[in-house]
């Protein structure tokens, strides 16, 4: 090896350790409505708040509730981000939900016009954020066309995904990067098994409209995605992040595992002896059942052995379980407001009689 291969070796060497730094903020800021933003704490924590503590760094909300484009704009969230944060800042922003829901009928009957609307006032805000020297990570849309207040209409899908080919093309513009939650939902509604949290598959069928609560609901109502499935999407969001800030992968932020989203539904895998409790009492069920077949006790991740991996589950609830307990299975869904939704698909259902029987009732906030 001559003396130059070995410089070039060292060189390349130093710059994988430089790399080695990998992904770091000072602060993150969220924009965008209640997908984002959960004033009543009952699907917390959302994703930006799981990238900020995965981050280490604290999280400024300027999303807002209700929020459309036109809101986002009007109420400056964007200037207000950029007048306290710069260079060395992520901004995570949300945004679209509320144009789909305020111009239902118009999607019903395929005009698609708003989309325009809702292109400009992103761009205005991407604009600002990364004039002001922020990095800036933005979700797209779900097919909305498979969420419990829209469902089954199918225009949703197909202007969601109008709206989502338009918002690549502008984070391509700003320097951005789009987080894929139409791709997620999809893998989601395609095969839930592939999410089983520790043995309990996802359900994608409406949550109860007047409480009850639905323990692996993908949705705590009819707009909003659960705290577990937040947990998902952040880890869309964590995915999307190290690719774009740490390519090489050498210290990536870390996704949450399957037994933090479990945690996050409530799953308690390692309370071998079910009083809600993880501790060392668990850890002896699980000793004495270990090898076990089809045995409930020991078996923390659902699949119906006693082996190594559920010590790991029982060793990972130990430590996460006591944080995990202000945040599990406050899935209390939102008081229904019947009006705006029923009238709408009323309105829609009699102008196409024979195609909308199946529709399912619609209730609740038309907000996100
Ligand atoms: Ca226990
Ligand atoms: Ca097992
Ligand atoms: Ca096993």
């Amino acid at each position: 090896m001559t003396l130059r291969c070995i410089v070039l070796g060292m060189l390349l060497l130093a710059a994988i350790c430089e790399r080695a730094e990998g992904v770091t903020f000072n602060n993150v800021v969220s924009l965008g409505d209640s997908l984002l933003d959960d004033p009543d704490d009952v699907r917390s924590p959302v994703a930006a708040e799981h990238i900020a503590d995965r981050l280490g760094v604290q999280l400024t909300k300027f999303a807002h509730s209700g929020s459309t484009s036109d809101d986002l704009i009007g109420d400056g969230q964007h200037w207000q981000a950029a007048a306290q944060f710069g260079e060395g800042d992520l901004a995570m922003l949300w945004i679209g939900g509320n144009d789909f829901f305020t111009h239902t009928l118009e999607v019903a009957f395929g005009l698609f016009g708003f989309i325009d609307d809702l292109e400009t006032n992103v761009d205005t805000a991407l604009m600002t954020l990364r004039g002001a020297g922020m990095d800036v990570v933005v979700f797209n849309l779900p097919d909305l066309s498979n969420i419990p207040l829209t469902d089954s209409i199918s225009n949703f899908r197909k202007a969601t995904q109008r709206w989502n080919d338009r918002l690549d093309v502008l984070a391509a513009a700003h320097g951005t990067t789009v987080v894929d939650v139409f791709d997620l939902f999809d893998r989601l509604a395609d095969n839930p098994s592939n999410f089983s949290l520790l043995g309990n598959t996802p359900i994608l069928d409406d949550p109860p409209l007047f409480g009850g609560g639905c323990q692996f609901c993908v949705f705590a109502d009819t707009v909003h995605p659960s705290s577990f499935a937040q947990g998902f999407i952040a880890n869309a969001a964590i995915e999307a992040i190290n690719e774009t800030y740490d390519p090489v992968g050498s210290m990536p932020l870390d996704p949450l595992s399957i037994v933090e989203i479990a945690l996050l539904a409530g799953v308690y895998g390692g309370d071998f002896d079910g009083n809600v409790i993880v501790d060392a009492a668990d850890l002896a069920v699980w000793e004495s059942n270990f090898g076990g077949e089809g045995a409930d006790d020991g078996d923390g991740d659902g699949d119906g052995d006693v082996d190594g991996a559920d010590f790991l589950v029982w060793q990972q609830q130990l430590t996460s379980s006591s944080a995990a307990t202000t945040t599990q299975a406050k899935t209390v869904p939102e008081p229904a407001v019947l009006a705006l939704a029923f009238l709408l698909l009323a309105v829609y259902i009699a102008a196409r009689p024979s195609r909308f029987l199946a529709i399912r009732t619609v209730a609740a906030s038309p907000r996100v």
